[in-house]
């Protein structure tokens, strides 16, 4: 899966666009033949979540089409053509000329198809992807549950308060390769002293032997190796001394080119290793805060559809605050922002969408593995080579049936069957991530209440804690002492490094208050200061995730003002509250 490219050899074509639409709530497209085209249809952005971009769409959430019309440059002709869906949210179908190609589901991570053999040379070619996103409990994340969730219940109705958002959120793309042609990459770095050792394993399509060539740039002179593909598979290794080693601080990249008789590829990569010690975080051997955000992708009109000069923007007032790291929440981003972080130097938590996993029946269990899995695997595989890629989450609040949010106190019961079930599900995911990528750091993220033993795997302890806001709300004193007391006692525990991967307090902007009272943007600035000001007493605590970086669509109910999470340090279109400014004072000068 790797990223297209443009070379002399490979070549590509973005259909990003206005592409016709219609949705199909009798799902009845497929025997009519909707493949071929639309008799009617209204336009639609891609990239691009279809409900922010009409009014009646905003919670459909069923089964719509997009069709889009090119023709395939003549020069292509030869070499294998795919097509690649960045994301389609949340099970895509994709048919070329009529033909259907293909499926895949899972909503935040690509897919390519071979469409070589479909493809009309001098004339139109018509392409069609349809794409549901119906919340279902077997999906991840799961949707439409049993579960009665009183006043907490949601529309739509999902398990966690990000708006579901639909439709084709990252671009579409027609790329070739030859017909043998390098399939996938896979590069590892460490350090020794000053030097940086490179390995890097290369795969062809074919089990064949024949000669290539890797070439390093970027340090005092070009470097090359030799690779000699056995059974398609080649690794070499280079030794570069006197290395600029990738960090937040210094985010240096080299450029990475492969070649054999058929085909090139070019990647930049980042020297650096990623490991923990105690109660610390270590990013070439020395210790480093992730301080930063839960995130989202999510604007307005856009949706979650890739957005390049809102990633350029968001970085740009990430860095203003002095953040250095974020975490995927939810879901995997695009890969445009991997590439993104890796030139400027932020750490990821990189995170499937396992938000908030029960443990019920066995067949929706069963169903949520597999697709935790293949997440995994495909996350894996496409941000392998990403130096900003620190750690792999592999669920974020997963519950047990017995939790109650009545406060810290609660602590759900050992006899609660889901309990082991959970245990057992969860340290799957983690051996899993650790089997297919054995040099980054691997996680899950609790909520308050959740069994201690579910962390036992983890090589950091992410914490998603509301002290001051769920738990003890407008007493900032009394949730001082509570967050003091269970950071200790959970270093008393494990100790291992602790993340604060989520605290906030929703916060109207432009609301302000004397007293500092809940939603005020005094209270926002408080509880954050509060709260950095713990931390910093604390060595274990090896970074602080502000919930959230901006505010953001939630599903609505009563917990959420006009369809918003406003936890954000900035609002939704991004202007800063009071409380970014907090984070400035504590981050920037570090
Ligand atoms: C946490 C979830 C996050 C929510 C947040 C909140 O991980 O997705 O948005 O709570 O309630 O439990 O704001």
């Amino acid at each position: 899966m790797l990223y297209p490219i443009q070379n002399a050899i490979r070549n590509k074509l973005d259909l990003s666009g206005i592409w016709d639409f219609r949705i199909d709530p009798e799902a009845r497209g497929k025997q009519d033949g909707w493949y071929n085209g639309l008799t009617e249809s209204r336009p639609i952005a891609v990239p691009g979540s279809w409900n922010e971009q009409y009014e009646d769409l905003y919670t459909y959430l069923e089964l719509a089409w997009y069709v889009t019309r090119t023709y395939v440059p003549s020069s292509w002709q030869g070499q294998r053509v795919f097509i690649r869906v960045g994301s389609a949210n949340y099970f895509g179908t994709v048919y070329i000329n009529g033909t259907q190609v293909g499926s895949h589901e899972g909503g935040h991570l690509p897919f390519a198809l071979e469409i070589t053999q479909l493809i009309r040379w001098d004339a139109e070619n018509v392409i069609a992807i349809s794409v549901e996103n119906e919340l279902k409990p077997t999906r991840v994340p799961s949707g439409n549950m049993v579960t009665a969730l009183g006043a907490f219940g949601t529309v739509p109705r999902t398990t966690y308060d990000f708006f579901p958002f639909a439709g084709i959120h990252r671009p579409v793309v027609l790329y070739t390769v030859p017909q043998t042609f390098i399939e996938d990459v896979t590069v590892v770095t460490d350090i020794e002293s000053t030097t940086g050792r490179v390995t890097i394993t290369a795969r062809l399509n074919e089990v064949v032997d024949m000669q290539g060539m890797v070439t390093l740039r970027g340090g005092t002179a070009p470097m090359t190796a030799g690779l000699s593909f056995k059974a398609g598979v080649a690794t070499a290794e280079m030794r570069v001394s006197d290395a600029r080693f990738w960090s937040d601080k210094d985010p240096y990249l080299y450029d990475l080119s492969i070649t054999t008789d058929t085909d090139r590829y070019a990647l930049p990569i980042g020297i650096r290793t990623i490991a923990v010690d105690g109660g610390q975080i270590l990013l070439n051997g020395q210790p480093v805060l992730l301080n930063g955000f839960g995130r989202h992708e999510d604007f307005p009109a856009s949706g979650k559809g890739l957005n390049l000069p809102l990633l350029v923007k968001d970085y740009q007032l990430m860095r203003w605050t002095g953040a250095n790291a974020y975490r995927t929440a939810h879901y995997p981003y695009s890969e445009e922002e991997m590439q993104l972080a890796d030139r400027e130097g932020f750490l990821i938590i990189d995170e499937i969408p396992a938000v908030s996993l029960q443990f019920d029946t066995e067949e929706n269990i069963a169903e949520r593995l597999r697709m935790c899995l293949q997440q995994i695997n495909e996350l894996v595989v496409r941000d392998k080579n990403h130096p900003s890629v620190v750690m792999w989450c592999v669920a974020n609040e997963p519950m047990p049936r017995n939790l109650r949010m009545a406060g810290a106190a609660s602590t759900a019961q050992t006899e609660d069957p889901s309990v082991p079930l959970g245990k057992a599900f969860l340290e799957t995911l983690l051996q899993r991530a650790r089997d297919r990528d054995p040099t980054r750091l691997v996680t899950i993220v609790t909520l308050t209440g959740s069994p201690s033993s579910w962390v036992e795997q983890c090589d950091v302890i992410c914490m998603n804690r509301y002290w001051g806001w769920y738990m003890l709300g407008g007493q900032l004193v009394e949730a001082r002492a509570g967050l003091e007391q269970e950071l200790d006692a959970t270093w008393a525990q494990w100790h291992r490094p602790i993340l604060l991967t989520e605290f906030g307090a929703d916060t109207m902007a432009g609301l302000h208050g004397h007293p500092n009272v809940m939603w005020t943007e005094e209270y926002q600035a408080d509880f954050i200061r509060m709260h950095l000001e713990v931390a910093a007493t604390r060595s274990f605590v090896a970074g602080m995730q502000v919930w959230n970086f901006a505010d953001f669509a939630a599903v609505q109910s009563i917990m959420r003002v006009g369809g918003l999470n406003m936890k954000g340090v900035f609002t939704r279109t991004r202007a800063p509250k009071m409380a970014a400014h907090v984070l400035r004072e504590f981050w920037v000068k570090q």
